[in-house]
């Protein structure tokens, strides 16, 4: 990719999308989803994590559209799916402290972004990297009528530099189910004395794939309760109890994906 973010995207979900196509069009992108521009290096290497189960369709116009957005954005980047194994409930925000503790082991990564597989931004200035405080990237979503649906939430896509996701402890692994634990990240921060960075709400337009809800993902009865604790809960429950199998690893052309047993809410 030999141009510099453009601005304003046409984004839409009508034609189906192949994969092998996408990876003839992205030459520069090597296996497992990994770029580096070739003539300068990068200002942050970041390890782009996304939660993620039986959403095929979905993770394929994500790889469309997002691969030529970083590359004009000229970050040393890779990509990390994060797939829960098995049926039990779905828990995102453990997920996503697995792709951060795994992305780390394969390079030096010192940013990290959180998106959901649905998500597509409308704007190639929206960059995908981290900023002197933690970052909310998708802030103005079709589906909320481009507004932010609360000024606190901090759900879709997020970005944290390796030293703020430290700090908070990383994310929690107790939310089973739909619902909280974004608003649990969202305490965490500010818990931790830092405030949101977020873009404007042009650059920040991003459109969401519809769909209806997964099975294994109904609204969690405990949410409530839980984001009224975040403060008691953070430093017991985070990075430093975070357990997992990972049970394979496969690099594809366009991403890593890495599938791992995360146990139940009562083990
Ligand atoms: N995810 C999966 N598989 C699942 C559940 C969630 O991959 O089975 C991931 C995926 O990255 C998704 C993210 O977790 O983008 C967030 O979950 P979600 O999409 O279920 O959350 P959202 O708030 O939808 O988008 C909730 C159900 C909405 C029903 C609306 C009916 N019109
Ligand atoms: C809040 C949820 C968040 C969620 C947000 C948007 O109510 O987890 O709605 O949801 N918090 C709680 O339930 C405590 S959405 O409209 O995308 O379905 O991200």
């Amino acid at each position: 990719y030999d141009s510099l973010p453009v601005g304003a995207l046409r984004v839409e979900f009508s034609q189906p999308v192949n994969l092998e196509e996408v990876a003839r069009i992205n030459p520069q992108v090597r296996a497992g989803g990994r770029f580096a521009p070739k003539d300068c290096v990068a200002l942050q290497k970041v390890a782009i994590i996304i939660p993620f189960r039986n959403r095929e369709e979905h993770l394929k116009y994500w790889l469309y559209y997002l691969h030529p957005i970083l590359q004009r954005q000229q970050l040393d980047y890779g990509v990390y799916v994060i797939n829960q194994d098995g049926e039990e409930e779905f828990n995102r925000a453990k997920l996503l402290n697995i792709g951060f503790a795994e992305a780390l082991k394969e390079y030096d990564y010192d940013c990290f972004v959180f998106s959901d597989v649905d998500l597509i931004p409308m704007d190639d200035r929206n960059t995908y990297k981290c900023y002197s405080q933690p970052r909310h990237l998708s802030v103005s979503m079709d589906k909320f009528g481009f507004r932010l649906p609360y000024n606190q939430y901090f759900g879709g896509v997020s970005a944290l530099s390796k030293e703020q996701f430290t700090k908070i402890n990383g994310f929690p692994n107790n939310y089973w189910g739909w619902g909280g634990e974004d608003d649990d990240i969202y305490n965490r921060l500010v818990f931790k004395g830092m405030g949101i960075s977020r873009p404007d709400a042009v650059i920040g337009k991003c459109r969401m794939i519809r769909h209806s809800r997964d099975r294994k993902n109904e609204p969690n009865p405990e949410r409530f309760d839980r984001i009224a604790h975040t403060r008691e809960t953070m430093n017991s429950d985070g990075l430093n109890t975070l357990s997992y199998k990972v049970l394979r690893t496969d690099k594809y052309p366009l991403y890593t994906k890495i599938t791992v047993d995360i146990g139940s809410p009562n083990s």
